[in-house]
């Protein structure tokens, strides 16, 4: 299998794919296309991408683009168990919680683009990403508190729900833009971030994400400093 992806500091559905991937534990490769490149913007780069968009997935000819629809193709062929909780009602929260995160937020997403080697120290979130945010640590407090700790492995981290898994996976940008962006929220919420961003892909998609050297004027918020 190949993942296509965008730059790794910026593309926030690639990292949620490559996630996604990574999660399978099925042998594949990473792809990466420079976003926004002469040859991004007349499509001459996005030849194997259906929907001009990253990530995509490539499997023996097939391409699955979109990480949503990447996600659900690896739970089918690598296992449910290893993204998807099995209690029905843990399933039913996972699955509503992971499509709201595709489809919605998206005064957060527009405001605070994901930007791993920037901060943004002054960042003044409006009301409507303040909304957002809410929102989202609502039902990371409900997750956690109805099914994380309890079915969590003896000896492991409490994720959404017990196991790292899709509800993981799919929340893994906005942990990185809580950060970033240095938003208001609650302990549970604030540990919970803590533990995505310390888990050991995302400190792999990190240490490549900073190694990156192409910057984007269009994801570019004001205030914003360099990390070390
Ligand atoms: N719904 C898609 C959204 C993918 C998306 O918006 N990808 C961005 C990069 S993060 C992209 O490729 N945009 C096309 C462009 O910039 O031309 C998914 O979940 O994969």
């Amino acid at each position: 299998m190949k993942i296509i992806i965008g730059n790794r500091n910026y593309s926030s559905w690639s990292l949620r794919g490559w996630l996604a991937a990574r999660q399978s534990l099925l042998p594949f490769e990473t792809e990466l296309v420079v976003m926004d490149t002469p040859e991004w913007i007349s499509g001459a780069a996005k030849a194997h991408m259906p929907s001009g968009m990253v990530p995509v997935l490539w499997d023996h000819g097939e391409a699955i683009w979109d990480s949503m629809a990447i996600l659900l193709y690896l739970a089918d062929k690598a296992g449910h168990d290893r993204f998807w909780p099995r209690d029905p009602k843990a399933r039913g929260l996972a699955y509503a919680m992971c499509a709201e995160m595709h489809s919605g937020f998206t005064a957060l997403r527009n405001a605070c683009p994901m930007d791993l080697q920037h901060h943004v120290p002054g960042f003044e979130p409006g009301a409507n990403v303040i909304a957002d945010v809410r929102r989202i640590e609502n039902l990371w407090e409900k997750a956690l508190s109805r099914f994380g700790a309890e079915a969590v492995e003896p000896g492991g981290e409490p994720w959404l729900f017990g196991n790292f898994g899709a509800a993981d996976i799919m929340f893994a940008p906005v942990c990185t833009r809580i950060d970033s962006y240095h938003l208001p929220v609650g302990d549970t919420a604030q540990a919970y971030v803590a533990r995505v961003l310390a888990h050991p892909f995302m400190a792999e998609w990190r240490a490549q994400a900073m190694k990156e050297d192409h910057s984007f004027t269009r994801y570019g918020v004001s205030g914003r400093e360099k990390r070390a």
